[in-house]
């Protein structure tokens, strides 16, 4: 990771790097999971959310050094008024084989992305990822 972080600036890491120098970062989104990678490095990305469905899904990223998400009294949805102060941004609802992008600034420290249509935390759809 050490010796990716030095190769940044120069070839982006062997990820996408647009003009503005936004790294691209692909996430997918799938009934019950996400596939993100684990480890970034700080920086502005680009987050490109495919859903390869078959559901509708969200994707919500919050910065979250305390582990656990705080959840409504439905006990189905996180709650998310409750993290609005560290959320970095979201994506609303994007429909089966959609593709959606989310620029973010990400400074080290532990972030979490996840859905939150109804049931859809609970039954998996949540990452961590570690920048740094
Ligand atoms: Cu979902």
């Amino acid at each position: 990771m050490l010796a990716c972080a030095g190769l940044l600036a120069l070839a982006g890491c062997g990820g996408n790097t647009s003009s503005a120098g936004v790294r691209v970062v692909r996430i997918s989104e799938r009934d019950f999971h996400i596939t993100a990678p684990r480890h970034l490095a700080p920086g502005r990305v680009k987050l490109v959310v495919a859903n390869d469905g078959p559901d509708l899904h969200e994707l919500i990223v919050v910065r979250d050094p305390a582990g656990t998400l705080p959840l409504r009294t439905d006990g189905l949805t996180v709650n998310e008024e409750a993290l609005a102060p560290v959320e970095l941004g979201a994506l609303e609802t994007g429909a089966p084989g959609s593709v959606r992008a989310l620029t973010v600034t990400l400074h080290p420290g532990r972030y979490e992305i996840f859905c939150n249509m109804a049931g859809h935390y609970m039954g998996g759809m949540h990452a961590v990822l570690v920048v740094g």
